[in-house]
């Protein structure tokens, strides 16, 4: 990193203008935020659990009204979501401060046992530091949710915002940060080069969400130091449609799921296996329901469908149309590319086959990709022939039948007959390349601290 300055220069989607330059955090600039972070967490680790809590009980109170207006505003404009789904994830972050408490009060519970005249206490100490590195489809709830789960532990926690969404990073600190002890929450801005150089720096635990290869390069980077990681990674959801099925739920769930947020959701259903017995009907159905849906400027109360956030992913997403099109796919609906900003309407794709990247690669876009399968068996395979295992879904009978191929999926979260969910306190995780560790739950708490066992002879 150099100590000239620099600048970030994002850009609003919905039109390709370029928005206010942020000053990219310098060497010496980080290096003094991460010592600050240090210096603030030896007191916060032994500051009592119920005060960490009531700090952050007081964060979500302040976050409603006016600040939560103009957080959700900012999402909008840095990132094209539209308004009405900024602001759920606005709400979702203050609504969901509670269950987090929960949740750390069971992790940090001592566990004490006597055996053979020794008394052994198990203490779940925090880490220290926690390097938070977040992407820019979700970029007030991503970074919450592992910032929140860093400082409830009693870590300290410094937060480097995707380089596309900055300003929204620096608002959602600013917020969290009144409620803090100083230096216990650190900013810091910048590209990969500025993660990389906090993932390098005295911090003890890097907590992630983006793409493979730099989750990949994080826990190479990582290993010298043998720092704890928590990575979120990409996802290929598969999406089972089997007869017996609520076919117009089903349709529903496909067609929104696949689009929301222009399908820059990391448990998009990104992957549709629909048996050949109804995939007529429903392909058709999820068609007209696509068709119906309300693209426009994000800020426009009715649209519910905005701008890809940058041009990088919407040519990502127009390749992989032009090849599952030459490949011999063929559009129920034909997603327009047009400008100005990075707007892409909605796909849908059927005649998809495993070979084409649309089957095989992350999309992240507005894109419902549908292959026929023979039978459930089959639907299986395919769903499991991935390095993938974020989430998945499977709709049939209601019944221990449909439950029974949901046991098959090789997939973090499972949803029968719904999406998946965490609700219940259930962790926030993938399986094979989608991710390593986890978060939300108890035991997704304690990814973010250390047990430690004590003997004492009685
Ligand atoms: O991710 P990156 P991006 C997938 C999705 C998307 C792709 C790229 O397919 O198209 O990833 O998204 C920082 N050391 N998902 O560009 O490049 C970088 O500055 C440390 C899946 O956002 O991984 C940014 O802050 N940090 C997904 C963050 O890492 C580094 C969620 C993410 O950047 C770094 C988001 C390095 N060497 C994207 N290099 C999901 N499914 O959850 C970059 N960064």
């Amino acid at each position: 990193m150099s100590s000239a300055p620099e600048h970030l220069h994002p850009v609003d989607p919905s039109n390709g203008e370029p928005l206010a330059p942020v000053a990219v955090t310098t060497a010496e600039a980080l290096e003094a935020t991460v010592a600050a972070a240090r210096q603030a967490q030896a007191t916060w680790a032994d500051t009592p659990l119920e005060v960490r809590c009531s700090r952050l009980r007081s964060f979500a109170a302040a976050l409603q009204g006016d600040a939560s207006e103009a957080l959700a505003q900012q999402v909008a404009r840095e990132m094209g979501k539209p308004l009405r789904e900024a602001r759920a994830e606005v709400r979702g972050v203050a609504t969901r401060v509670e269950s987090f408490i929960t949740q750390a009060a069971r992790a940090c519970a001592e566990e004490v046992g006597v055996e053979g005249g020794i008394k052994v206490t198990v203490r779940w100490r925090p880490l220290g530091v926690v390097a938070v590195i977040g992407p820019w489809n979700y970029p007030v709830a991503t970074p919450n949710n592992l910032v929140l789960s860093a400082l409830v532990t009693g870590n300290a926690a410094v937060l480097k915002p995707s380089e596309f969404t900055p300003r929204t990073g620096a608002m959602y600190h600013a917020l969290l940060t009144e409620h803090l002890p100083p230096g216990l929450f650190g900013l810091v801005q910048g590209t990969g080069r500025v993660g990389a150089a906090l993932v390098a720096g005295d911090v003890d635990m890097i907590a992630f969400t983006g793409s493979i290869a730099t989750g990949q390069a994080i826990m190479r980077e990582a290993a010298s130091g043998m720092k704890r990681l928590v990575l979120e990674l990409g996802g290929k959801d598969p999406m089972i449609v089997l007869p017996g099925a609520d076919l117009e739920a089903a349709a529903r769930h496909a067609a929104i799921e696949a689009t929301r947020n222009s399908g820059q959701v990391c448990v998009a259903v990104e992957r549709i296996l629909v048996h050949q017995d109804i995939a007529e009907t429903f392909s058709q159905r999820v068609a007209e329901i696509v068709r119906g849906l309300q693209v426009g400027d994000p800020r426009d109360e009715a649209t519910q469908i905005g701008p890809m956030a940058n041009a990088r992913q919407r040519d990502l997403v127009l390749g992989q149309l032009a090849r599952a099109r030459a490949g011999g796919a063929r559009f129920l609906v034909e997603g327009e590319a047009r400008g100005p900003g990075f707007y892409l309407s909605p796909s849908v794709v059927v005649g998809v086959t495993p070979e084409m990247d649309l089957a095989r690669e992350e999309t992240f876009g507005p894109v419902v990709a549908i292959q026929v399968v023979r039978d459930a068996d089959e639907a299986v395979a395919r769903a499991n022939d991935t390095v993938y295992g974020l989430g998945a879904s499977v709709w049939g009978p209601a019944g221990a039948e449909t439950e029974a191929i949901a046991d098959k999926l090789q997939a973090g979260m499972v949803g029968v007959n719904r999406g998946l969910s965490t609700a219940g306190g259930a962790p926030w995780v993938g399986w094979k390349m989608s991710g390593f560790g986890y978060t939300r739950s108890a035991a997704g708490m304690r990814q973010f601290m250390q047990p430690q066992s004590r003997a004492v002879r009685a």
